[in-house]
């Protein structure tokens, strides 16, 4: 298999939490962020992770979570019973379709001439104030959606780290610098604190770049 990666990718590294769960290894393609033509050419959108697997092209950090869940089931990631796995997949649509949405309008707000910084505040505000519903869904269990690690984990973790964990001093990504802005601070949520912890404690696919 081989994975198409720019260094520091949120999208990239849920996909090489469940490589390294799984304890599959990829190679590694450097994509130039500047230039998505050869990424276009393999999976007909300009955004990575794309997964290349025996003349297979498959974008989507969460397709690909399905993915490798279907090809490697051992060491599952998804619940085998339909209901529970039903409850993942919405939580894992909330978190893309609703929860990115603030962080993503505040990055586009602060490229423009003059932001608005009263609605990057309101928008920063909805961010802190969903940290209640992780501190909430960690009560009493390990991980988001049970005492394993799943696909709900992977899928937060590398957005939610930055309530606790610096940006990498090489990371010029601003987003990154907006989700490290507004879910500080961490101290009311000492659930997710520690879940920060362990989650980051996993092992990633051989050569990741966090
Ligand atoms: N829905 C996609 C989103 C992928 C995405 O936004 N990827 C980012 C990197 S994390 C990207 O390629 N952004 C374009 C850029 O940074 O130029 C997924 O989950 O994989």
């Amino acid at each position: 298999m081989r994975l198409y990666r720019i260094p520091f990718s949120t999208n990239v590294e849920r996909v090489s939490l469940a490589l390294g769960h799984k304890g599959l290894e990829v190679e590694w393609v450097e994509v130039d962020p500047a230039d998505r033509s050869g990424v276009v050419e393999l999976s007909g959108q300009p955004l990575v992770p794309v997964l290349e697997d025996g003349g297979r092209a498959i974008a989507d950090s969460s397709t690909i979570l399905l993915y490798l869940e279907g090809r490697n089931p051992e060491r599952p990631l998804f619940p085998s019973d339909p209901a529970r796995r039903a409850e993942m997949g919405v939580f894992i649509d909330w978190f893309d379709r609703v929860w990115k949405v603030p962080p993503n309008e505040i990055d586009a707000e602060l490229r423009r001439p003059e932001p608005d910084r009263g609605r990057v505040g309101a928008l920063g505000a909805q961010m802190v104030g969903w940290l209640e519903v992780f501190e909430a869904m960690l009560a009493g269990r390990a991980y988001l959606m049970g005492d394993e690690l799943s696909a709900a984990d992977c899928t937060a973790f590398p957005f939610l780290k930055y309530a606790v964990l610096d940006v990498d001093p090489a990371d010029a990504d601003q987003f990154h610098a907006v989700l490290a802005a507004h879910l500080r601070p961490a101290d009311e949520h000492p659930r997710l604190a520690d879940w920060i912890e362990r989650v980051d404690a996993r092992p990633r696919a051989p050569d990741a770049i966090r």
